[in-house]
């Protein structure tokens, strides 16, 4: 691949590249049912619906996915429609497929990514896809960066700052890397442009699993930590390089390296959490923050498609 990666035995067997170590089991599973997806493969051909997907696109929310592929659809310049919801008999996900481009949401936090991703990535790997880039685009809260700024993950770390989502499995926890593609998410950063009005940064991410106290927050029902406290932790995290916190950039890093697939995690920062804790950007400009990721990464994969 791009990357140097060694990509040929999955290329050369003309087999999906993703990495599952449950294979055996899921050849197995006939069909395999992707219960939060609402898909089985037996009532769809995964090769024939998916075949052709390249890019992988998931945010929290169904709006902000469809918000997405209604985009991708113009910036591809395809014949404009309703994007179909092929997930919408799961009742717990969205996802739209336009052209080479699956928009999928994932929820909000770690628990619900997981989900999702066991999903996508089995849907990836029937599909038979070759190389797939994963993109997370979402919010987050900043550390010392102009509300409104574009963050490119070049590392997530969990709540307790390993670089690995925590895993229970038969009662025993396990830590996953959370290794993301350095030079993917440089060559992202490479589609920010100074016309557009608002910054791009590389930094480093924390996940939580919680908004409130996870984010150290004084804001929450509960809080048993004074404002000074608070700004001591945040200030020792933005001087470890930690430049944005949310809530998925963990499980999704951990997920897609996993799975040997390239992925990126590009949030726009609604605050910065060393001036404060509310969210109270009125909602207009937070709809107008919530695009930018989504400028970045269609533009990303425009540039992939269609050339310069
Ligand atoms: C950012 O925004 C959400 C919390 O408000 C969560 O999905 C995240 O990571
Ligand atoms: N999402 C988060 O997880 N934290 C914030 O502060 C804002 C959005």
């Amino acid at each position: 691949g791009m990357d140097g990666r060694d990509t040929c035995p999955g290329k050369c067997s003309g087999q999906s590249t993703v990495r599952l170590s449950n294979v055996k089991n899921i050849k197995n599973l006939k069909p395999d049912v992707l219960y939060h997806l609402g898909l089985d493969t037996a009532s769809m051909d995964f090769r024939k619906e998916f075949g052709d997907v390249k890019y992988v696109v998931m945010g929290s929310t169904d709006e902000s996915v469809l918000s997405f592929a209604k985009r991708m659809m113009k910036d591809l310049d395809l014949p404009s429609g309703n994007p179909v919801n092929i997930a919408k008999s799961g009742n717990r996900y969205a996802m739209y497929k336009v052209g080479p481009v699956l928009c999928v949401s994932h929820g909000m936090g770690a628990p619900s990514v997981s989900a999702v991703m066991n999903e996508v990535i089995k849907l990836v790997y029937h599909a038979n896809i070759q190389d797939p880039i994963f993109f997370r685009i979402g919010a987050s809260g900043g550390l010392n960066v102009k509300p409104g700024t574009v963050v490119i993950s070049e590392q997530a770390l969990d709540g307790q700052l390993r670089s690995a989502h925590e895993v229970v499995v038969r009662g025993k926890a396990e830590q996953r890397p959370t290794t993301l593609d350095a030079q993917l998410a440089r060559e992202v950063a490479d589609f920010a442009r100074p016309e557009d009005g608002f910054q791009t940064v590389l930094g480093k991410t924390m996940c939580t699993n919680d908004f409130y106290e996870g984010q150290t927050r004084t804001d929450g029902a509960f809080a048993d930590y004074t404002d000074n406290d608070k700004i001591n932790y945040l200030q020792k995290l933005k001087n470890q390089g930690i430049t944005n916190i949310d809530m998925e950039s963990a499980p999704f890093a951990a997920f897609t390296k996993q799975a040997n697939i390239r992925s990126a995690n590009v949030c726009v920062a609604n605050l910065d959490r060393l001036k404060g804790d509310n969210i109270n950007a009125d909602k207009e400009e937070l709809e107008n923050w919530s695009r930018r990721p989504q400028r970045i990464v269609s533009r990303y994969i425009r540039n992939q498609e269609l050339g310069p």
